[in-house]
């Protein structure tokens, strides 16, 4: 069953974050799918409205939001396509986190960090989750962001639902390797 829902979950982070047109499925503005639809046009499995809710209740890193009817569902972050989530610009923590891999940095001294494929620059207050970030791509280093200067400088600073800091980029100025 666990094997089943981090499936679901992998295929909901596909369509709702960069391919719904795989499944004719349509986003709105705001990236929200009606989760009835999202059912009704899923072949590979057997969803049903308990389930869709079981695999955003579970998720690790509450990926997915549910809208406040319970009708409709989003990814939090993480998007690939064009999709306004409407965060409010809100004040940092002082320092914030980038977990890269070193294979990176060289790259990302020279020209500071870049959204790349993402609508952002991907930032944590913690060291650890950093870590395991940039695990993902080979050794994992850790970058700290004086995201205080940032905001100072007055670059907006987003925040999803799951606790995950959000930017346009970070400048090589507000680098520093932890
Ligand atoms: C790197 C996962 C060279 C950047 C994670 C990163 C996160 C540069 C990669 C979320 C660069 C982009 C986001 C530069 C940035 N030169 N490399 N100038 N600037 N990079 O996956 O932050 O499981 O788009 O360091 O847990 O790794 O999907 O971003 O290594 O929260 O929910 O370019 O994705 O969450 O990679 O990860 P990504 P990310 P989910």
């Amino acid at each position: 069953m666990d094997k089943q829902i981090t499936a679901i979950s992998k295929y909901f982070s596909y369509v709702l974050r960069h391919q719904p047109d795989a499944i004719g499925l349509r986003l709105d503005e705001q990236g929200w799918a009606v989760i009835d639809e999202l059912i009704a046009k899923t072949k590979e499995y057997p969803l049903t409205a308990e389930i869709v809710r079981l695999v955003v209740e579970t998720n690790d890193k509450q990926r997915f939001g549910l809208s406040a009817d319970g009708m409709r569902i989003r990814a939090n972050q993480g998007h690939s396509i064009e999709v306004d989530l409407a965060l409010p610009v809100l004040t940092p923590p002082a320092v914030l986190y980038h977990g890269t891999a070193e294979r990176f940095l060289p790259s990302i001294l020279a020209t500071g960090l870049h959204k790349q494929q993402r609508h952002h620059v991907h930032l944590t207050e913690s060291v650890i989750v950093a870590k395991a970030v940039g695990g993902r791509y080979g050794k994992p280093v850790v970058l700290q962001v004086n995201s205080a200067a940032m905001d100072a400088a007055g670059i907006p600073f987003y925040c999803s639902a799951n606790k995950v800091w959000l930017v346009e980029q970070v400048a090589t100025e507000y680098l520093h390797l932890d």
